[in-house]
């Protein structure tokens, strides 16, 4: 008997995929291989509050963005190795940082 499937393999996104996804998320970029935005904050306190919530939201989602601290400026980039590139756990990572980010 087949054992339950929990968690499929994502699949890896073409580039013209990633391309018309990236047209909803303007302050997103393609960086090589992985979806990259930097975010920037009033001082260094308020960037690493920031990391500090995108920390948790990590470990719930069980996806983790490479994240750089410069000061107040937070640069975080997504990619997922399971698929070797770009897949939809990113954009839905991208997408829910930008809602919970309004005005950073
Ligand atoms: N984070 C990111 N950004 N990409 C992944 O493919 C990934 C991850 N895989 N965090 C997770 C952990 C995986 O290794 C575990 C087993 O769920």
């Amino acid at each position: 008997m087949p054992h339950a499937q929990s968690n499929p393999k994502p699949l890896r996104l073409d580039h013209a995929e990633i391309e018309r996804r990236l047209s909803a998320l303007p302050e997103w970029s393609l960086s090589g291989d992985q979806l990259q935005r930097t975010f920037v904050f009033k001082d260094f306190v308020a960037a690493m509050q920031f990391v500090n919530v995108v920390a948790v939201r990590a470990e719930v989602a069980q996806h983790h963005p490479d994240m750089l601290v410069r000061w107040n400026r937070v640069t975080l980039s997504l990619s997922t190795h399971d698929a070797g590139g770009i897949s939809e756990k990113d954009f839905a990572f991208a997408l829910e940082t930008d809602s919970n980010c309004a005005g950073a």
